[in-house]
């Protein structure tokens, strides 16, 4: 007892000494940790005024400004707030702003490590934040928060640490005790077993006692820690419910002010020519609606081929332009790119190439020397573009597609610590097709460069890694999925691409009935018909030759619906420059022909053939106006189109038929699953589809909806960039313990 109090007494003084030393180490943290937060909610506080701020400005009622600007103050950790219209002006402020605080002098508060102003009452936290407009391209928005809490709070934690200390020195103490008292009786033992001639010889199986043994434990423990990290991930993306905000969060939070750039053949915005009018058109695309909430949260560039009529003369001398027209928050860098780099790169190597090469859809891809020069050439001169954009040594690159099968590693040459991350949205093949590629090799080095390589299901990554494992002097982790190449490493992941959602508010105006009524009475079809629906690019990949064969199948088997049963096919043109889709425009259009010569007699046509561009407010008025919706793609990487029709349907009614060939289908079991080859079956899902019960119908239909809504394109995207900021926390952890996983 003696020996205790004797070793207790020094310890807890010991341990209270340095309760003192650490406290004001913990004051300074805590103080770079407040600052930070105050950095956050400065940004917060200014978008949620943003809007209401810029609206009383342009009404220049001054009065309004002051008597909102004091109602915000009114927040006890809201100081003071200010506007400068200029810097010439007199701040348009609260009279809590510190004198020191003038428009002329705002520069000084926007380095991150000058936004502390010292006060009587206390520190204050400054910011100065942009809000420029039209009309003040200038203007800047001058927030100052109240910091007195921390010297509280620092009492508070000082307090905190002393009784912890204590605590902590009775325990120790206690188990000190404990430790000595077994060890003695130990020690006692084994001079006994000494004596006893059993020796100090160790027991078989033990562990060996050297040093070297700790190695693995610090190897095992990097590697739980690893996977508790993981785990947190895992555990905290399941409770983000997926949004553009979401997204935007990713981006303030884990990739705080990184350069973001997408690559991509098409852009998000095109300018077009119309008599004397320049005219800005979106695409109707996926990605440029995932895309486009990173561009606008990160005020990133965006780079692609600038293929409209008036591109060029809405450029600057970089040729950039910004955008949205509407109000800017990123830009677009145009690549310009000759008639004979189109046809070569887009229109031969991509298209006539790649694109048959990785659908399984019996068309012969068609490899040509000088497309390939020129898809080299094309894509060296986005990466010219990568470079030039660059803001940073190591920008985030988002690279999309079959296009881009080069830019990766021609990027790494010129942004060697760039993350580049490539999503392949096609297909990928099993080796032996690839193998077809005369340039499977150089393909397959160019993808390498990627830090991280999606698709959009786990066979298509399997196949990938297949092929690299067959083809090139690689290294493959199959645990791990990661492929080691030329010294770097290549994640290769699964990214099931998706649609917005909730789907744009407008697309959803109409009521269903009305969209029934409208369609039918638009085609000349009785109001109780039967309609179905189809929506593709006219692309031979989307299995509309075998769409129409199990139309005419169902005819033949169930002549009950001859008459009683309507299919609309839209089918946009696409690539109408290559032969082969001129063929298979031309196979189409006689099919439907002849199915409609045969049926057509008794009543309205069962095909009906639309070969043009529809407006997307027109495609979703036809997905709500359907009993059903046939998706019949012989090989797909993922099929939107799936997946918008379930969005459009908020009345969860319709049905879709789905091909076994899309990626969309591994997600979408209520679907009714057909092989888009066996008419006999597709014909069987058509009756089915046209007979199944409302409640059958809705229960399929709340499932599906209830993927989609949680699976949606935010999280394609915020998933990518979440795996790209733990990848650059670890490489730059990795770079300072100057250890480099192997
Ligand atoms: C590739 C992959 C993957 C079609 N016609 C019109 C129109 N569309 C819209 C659809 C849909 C989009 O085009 C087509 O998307 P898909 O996914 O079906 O197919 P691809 O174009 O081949 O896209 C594919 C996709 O990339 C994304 O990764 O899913 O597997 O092949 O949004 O609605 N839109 C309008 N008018 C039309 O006439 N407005």
């Amino acid at each position: 007892m003696r020996l205790s109090l004797r070793f207790v007494l020094p310890l807890m003084l010991a341990l209270a000494g340095i309760a003192y030393a650490v406290a004001p180490l913990v004051d300074r943290l805590t103080l770079t940790w407040f600052v930070h937060d105050l950095d956050a909610r400065s940004l917060l506080v200014t978008n949620a005024i943003q809007e209401p701020l810029q609206e009383q400005l342009a009404a220049g009622k001054k009065a309004k400004i002051l008597e909102f600007f004091n109602r915000i103050t009114r927040d006890e950790r809201l100081f003071a707030i200010g506007y400068c219209v200029s810097p010439t002006a007199k701040a348009l402020a609260t009279r809590s702003l510190p004198a020191e605080i003038h428009c002329a002098e705002l520069d000084r508060w926007v380095e991150p490590r000058n936004h502390l102003l010292p006060s009587d009452k206390g520190p204050l936290h400054v910011t100065v934040q942009p809000m420029a407009s039209e009309a003040a391209p200038e203007a800047r928005l001058v927030l100052v928060q109240d910091m007195s809490f921390v010297t509280r709070r620092s009492e508070e934690t000082k307090r905190y640490l002393f009784y912890l200390f204590m605590g902590l020195a009775a325990v120790v103490s206690l188990i000190t005790v404990i430790v000595a008292q077994l060890s003695w009786r130990g020690w006692i033992a084994g001079m006994r077993a000494l004596l006893r001639g059993e020796g100090l010889l160790r027991q078989p199986g033990s562990a060996p006692p050297s040093l070297p043994g700790f190695k693995p434990i610090a190897r095992d423990l990097q590697r739980l820690i690893r996977d508790l990290e993981s785990d947190v991930h895992a555990r905290d993306e399941s409770q983000i419910t997926w949004s553009p905000e979401s997204l935007r969060g990713i981006l303030r939070g884990e990739l705080r002010g990184e350069d973001v750039l997408v690559v991509s053949n098409r852009e998000p915005y095109i300018h077009q020519r119309r008599g004397d009018r320049i005219e800005v058109q979106r695409p109707a695309s996926g990605v440029v609606t995932a895309l486009e909430p990173i561009m606008r949260a990160c005020s990133g560039t965006w780079i692609a081929h600038g293929s409209g009529s008036a591109d060029r003369d809405v450029v600057d001398k970089h040729d950039r332009v910004a955008v949205p027209p509407e109000k800017p928050a990123y830009r677009i860098r145009r690549v310009w790119l000759t008639p004979e780099e189109e046809a070569g790169y887009y229109y031969g190597f991509a298209n006539e190439g790649l694109w048959p090469l990785c659908h399984i859809a019996h068309v012969r891809p068609t490899f040509r020397s000088g497309d390939w020069s020129h898809y080299v050439a094309v894509n060296r001169k986005f990466a010219k573009a990568v470079a030039d954009e660059a803001k940073t040594k190591d920008p985030i690159v988002l690279v999309q597609d079959y296009h881009f099968a080069l830019l990766p590693s021609m990027i790494r040459e010129e942004l060697p610590e760039a993350t580049v991350i490539t999503f392949w949205h096609i297909p990928w093949p099993n080796p032996e097709s690839f193998a077809i590629c005369p340039w499977r090799d150089e393909v397959l080095a160019g993808m390498l460069g990627s830090s991280i390589l999606g698709f959009h299901t786990q066979s298509h990554c399997n196949n990938f890694v297949d092929t690299v494992d067959r083809f090139i002097e690689a290294r493959v982790d199959r645990a791990a999925f990661t492929v080691s190449f030329g010294g770097r490493l290549t994640a290769v992941r699964r990214y099931p691409i998706s649609i917005a959602w909730p789907p744009a508010a407008e697309m959803l105006e109409k009521p269903v009935a009305d969209c029934r009524s409208n369609l039918r009475q638009l085609n000349d079809l009785p109001p109780e018909h039967k309609l179905g629906i189809g929506v593709d690019r006219l692309d031979y990949t989307k299995g509309i030759v075998e769409r129409f064969r199990a139309i005419e199948r169902l005819l033949e088997l169930n002549p009950q619906w001859v008459g009683r049963f309507t299919f609309v096919q839209i089918a946009a043109p696409t690539r109408t420059g290559i032969e082969e889709y001129q063929h298979h425009e031309a196979q189409v259009r006689a099919m439907a022909t002849r199915i409609n010569g045969r049926f057509a007699r008794r009543g309205p046509p069962p095909i009906v053939l639309k070969v043009e561009h529809h407006e997307p407010r027109e495609v979703y008025e036809y997905f709500r106006a359907a009993d059903l919706c046939f998706v019949s793609s012989l090989h797909d990487g993922m099929n939107l189109v799936a997946k918008e029709f379930i969005a459009a349907r908020d009345d969860d009614r319709g049905v879709l038929i789905l091909s076994q060939f899309t990626g969309a289908a591994r997600e979408l079991p209520e679907a009714l699953i057909v092989n888009p080859y066996d008419a006999e079956q597709c014909a069987a899902a058509l009756h089915l589809a046209l007979t199944m019960s409302a409640d059958e119908q809705r229960d399929r239909m709340r499932l599906m909806r209830g993927l989609v809504a949680e699976y949606n394109v935010f999280r394609w995207a915020g998933r990518m960039l979440l795996d790209a900021a733990a990848m650059r926390r670890r490489s730059r952890l990795e770079k300072k313990t100057g250890r480099a996983e192997t």
